[in-house]
């Protein structure tokens, strides 16, 4: 197969490094160029307009730069190609990293801390082990089981969730909708990491968060959202938060991005808010993985970390 031509087509996310990063080993075009053309064979994306992909003659394969794809499903003329999710070292780090700050900051009391500091309060509230702390993973995936590894060695009890049966050595694992309501109410710490699918959409409501186990040491529930902002109901939440359901919550994504000024999570004092930022894709690490993949393809290898068109994810 000859070396393919790409179609670079990003939204809200500046082209310039990721386009010279690929056009060190192939010919690049910058969307809004590039409609229609027979001789571009992949395309690179993230939100990309609607109907630009079923557009291109000779598209083969889609690359997600990004671990989440419903940014791509949201066209509604998708191709039948497959579609690449990015599975990178240095983005299940930068996730890691961030679950493990957040579980921390709330096992730790760092809320509670901030808040005393500017009145100068000199109290020191009751210390948990970790082992006190269950946290539990909503999503056991390539992100979710990063994660849990780095929460197990720090000692937490860690629960994982997922659609199918992933079993992981020292976590608790439970699966589908007969697994959910078991899981959460064993989960005091709850880390949502799924995707974004029509059977996810919404799931993390007040009816849910309820579920979660109230008595530990933390003195209340704790949500950690770095998946996807409409997993979630923003009201809920917040509802969730006046009535005691939620102790506090980290939340890296939602409903609405940016976040509307408007919000009332901007001033939560029980939320800490960062702008989808837990892991960032850095073209540096990414590009070098898609053209990998792009070669192998065209020496007639199989793609790998396929997304799933029928699951979404
Ligand atoms: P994976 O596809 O590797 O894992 C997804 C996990 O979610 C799997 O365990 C899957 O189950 C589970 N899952 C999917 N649907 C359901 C369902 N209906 N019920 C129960 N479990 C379900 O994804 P990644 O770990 O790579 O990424 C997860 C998400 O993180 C991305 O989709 C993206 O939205 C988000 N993300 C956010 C970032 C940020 O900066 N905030 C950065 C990167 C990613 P199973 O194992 O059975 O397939
Ligand atoms: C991703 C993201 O999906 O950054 O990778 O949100």
């Amino acid at each position: 197969m000859e070396k393919g031509r790409i179609l670079l087509a990003l939204t809200g996310i500046h082209p310039r490094r990721w386009q010279e990063l690929l056009s060190a080993e192939r010919e690049v075009v910058l969307e809004p160029e590039g409609a229609s053309d027979p001789s571009i064979t992949y395309a690179v994306v993230w939100k990309q307009r609607p109907n630009l992909l079923s557009s291109l003659p000779n598209l083969r394969a889609i690359f997600s730069i990004g671990a989440g794809v419903d940014h791509i499903f949201a066209d509604p003329t998708l191709p039948d190609v497959p579609i690449v999710k990015i599975v990178a070292d240095n983005l299940t780090q930068h996730m890691t990293e961030y679950v493990v700050w957040r579980v921390l900051d709330h096992h730790r009391q760092g809320m509670l801390y901030r808040a005393q500091q500017p009145k100068k309060i000199w109290h020191e509230p009751p210390q948990r082990l970790a082992g006190d702390i269950s946290v539990g993973i909503m999503g056991l995936g390539n992100l979710g089981r990063a994660a849990a590894s780095a929460l197990l060695s720090l000692g937490f009890a860690v629960n994982g969730w997922s659609r199918s049966d992933r079993p992981m050595e020292g976590v608790s694992t439970y699966s589908g909708e007969a697994g959910l309501i078991p899981f959460l109410n064993a989960t005091d710490i709850l880390v949502v990491l799924l995707p974004l699918t029509r059977q996810t959409q919404g799931i993390i409501n007040h009816g849910v968060l309820k579920e979660l186990r109230k008595r530990n040491g933390l003195g209340g529930s704790v949500l950690i959202n770095a998946g996807r902002g409409r997993l979630q109901k923003d009201a809920d939440i917040l509802r969730a938060l006046e009535d005691g359901t939620l102790k506090e919550a980290s939340l890296d994504v939602f409903e609405v991005e940016p976040l509307p000024k408007t919000s009332p999570l901007w001033s939560h004092p029980k939320v800490f808010v960062t702008p989808h930022a837990a892991a960032t894709s850095d073209p540096v690490h990414l590009v070098p993985i898609m053209l990998r993949q792009m070669a192998a393809f065209e020496r007639g290898e199989t793609l790998d970390n396929l997304v799933d068109r029928d699951a979404g994810y």
